[in-house]
């Protein structure tokens, strides 16, 4: 099977997490972001992730990615997602993307390695974002906002660490992957050892060493 991805891609992260998880073999495809002929080819627009199935045929949809390579062989995401990490995600997320996008096209990432690559990825985000110089300058003020957040997420990742990989790991873990290119976040030590012990089950690096 194939996986083709933008590398920054949080939902493209859910996909590339299951393989990891399950330990099964694949193959991790790049898609440039300024090309909009192969995923639409593909799936039809111009979206990732996409999986090329043993089969030759594609499927997009991140969490119908997931569902489908975990039922290949014995399930592991049985339970429904965990409420309070929901809520957390609603209400933490869109400042960490805020934090994350606007450093996300300055970064270091295979789909951005032309210039008209960046260039189309810049105006995408600007469309949905506004002014990403701007929100790099809010970056104190949207730290300041998100602190408390990961005091709150501490003690509910902890307790991940006592049950099984779960959707909720899913779900959470990508959003926690785009915060790690944030500089000058102060993570409490059970959200750091959350982090590193899920990026290791899921063979998914954090974006530490790209930190801006
Ligand atoms: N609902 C989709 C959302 C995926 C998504 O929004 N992917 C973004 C990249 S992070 C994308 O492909 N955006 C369109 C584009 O590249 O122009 C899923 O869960 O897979």
């Amino acid at each position: 099977m194939k996986l083709y991805v933008y590398e920054h891609c949080p939902y493209c992260v859910r996909a590339r997490m299951i393989f990891g998880v399950k330990n099964i073999d694949f193959e991790l495809g790049i898609i440039m972001e300024a090309d909009i002929e192969t995923p639409t080819k593909m799936i039809g627009k111009k979206m990732v992730p996409i999986l090329q199935k043993d089969d030759g045929s594609y499927m997009g949809e991140s969490l119908d990615i997931v569902h489908y390579v975990d039922q290949l062989d014995k399930p592991i995401l049985t339970a429904d997602a965990d409420n309070k990490i929901s809520q957390w995600e609603q209400e933490y997320g869109s400042v960490i993307f805020k934090l994350a996008v606007p450093r996300f096209t300055k970064a270091d990432f295979k789909e951005l390695e032309t210039a008209e690559a960046r260039e189309y990825f810049y105006a995408r985000e600007e469309k949905s974002f506004g002014d990403l110089e701007a929100l790099i300058n809010m970056s104190d003020d949207f730290i300041q906002q998100l602190e408390p957040g990961l005091d709150v997420l501490a003690p509910l990742v902890k307790e991940r660490a006592r049950s099984d990989f779960e959707i909720s790991d899913i779900t959470l873990w990508p959003i926690l992957y785009s915060l790690s290119i944030v500089k000058g976040v102060n993570f409490p030590q059970d959200v750091k050892d959350y982090m590193e012990r899920v990026s290791g089950i899921s063979n998914v690096p954090l974006l530490f060493d790209k930190v801006i």
